[in-house]
């Protein structure tokens, strides 16, 4: 059984980053993971990710998807490319137990079809602002694990990340919220610590 992880988000928010970050982690707690990554016109982070991690997670099981649509369409309404993408990837690598998916980056408004995705995960960051989690959408409101990256930016962009955070638990029903800094691993273990937990 492939565990399936999506991850969703606005443009910049770092979900490129989080991907690279925790597929190290990953490894280490013995997961043989692969990525399908959604770009709407190159696979400009397929290839962003096999760079990073290149002697660590071998180019082949790196896929990248041109969705040539909106985002939304690829992930939540008719995931079929992407279901493709993920039995190719199966197939040529029978050991991969755990699939990231990271979506096209857009809106508040993006969610994963279940289809797809067994864990949900969305990515704000500091930068964009201390509102967000107020402004609500189902990537704040309903995703499994919401990520505030950028911690280490916060102070330079005037967002109290700290209140952030607490903005984003009210609305959440009691699920986790986890503050990261995707290129120091600042609350990466935390992150895989959940994954596990839902994976296993
Ligand atoms: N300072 C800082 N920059 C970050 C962090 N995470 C990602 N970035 C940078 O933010 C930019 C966008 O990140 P990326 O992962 O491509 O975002 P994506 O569009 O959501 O995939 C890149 O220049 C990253 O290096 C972080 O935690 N802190
Ligand atoms: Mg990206």
């Amino acid at each position: 059984m492939v565990f399936r992880l999506g991850i969703g988000g606005p443009v910049g928010s770092g979900k490129t980053a989080l991907i690279e970050a925790v597929i190290p982690e990953l490894i280490t707690r013995g997961f043989t993971p692969g990525v399908i990554t959604n770009d709407i016109y190159t696979q400009e982070d397929a290839r962003h990710i096999r760079e990073t991690l290149a002697g660590i997670l071998d180019a082949s099981r790196i896929v990248g998807v041109e969705t040539g649509s909106c985002p939304h369409t690829a992930v939540r309404d008719d995931p079929t490319m992407n279901l493709m993408a993920a039995a190719e990837l199966c197939e040529e690598h029978t050991n991969v137990d755990i699939i990231i998916f990271e979506s096209g980056g857009d809106n508040l408004t993006l969610t994963f079809s279940p289809a797809l995705a067994d864990l949900f995960v969305f990515v704000l960051d500091t930068a964009e602002g201390q509102k967000m989690p107020k402004k609500r959408g189902p990537g704040i409101t309903d995703s499994d694990v919401l990520i505030i990256n950028k911690v280490d930016i916060a102070e330079y962009v005037r967002c109290d990340a700290k209140q952030m955070c607490s903005d984003a638990l009210e609305v959440r029903a009691g699920n986790p919220v986890i503050m990261t800094n995707c290129l120091d691993g600042v609350g990466i273990s935390e992150f895989a610590d959940l994954i596990e937990a839902a994976a296993r």
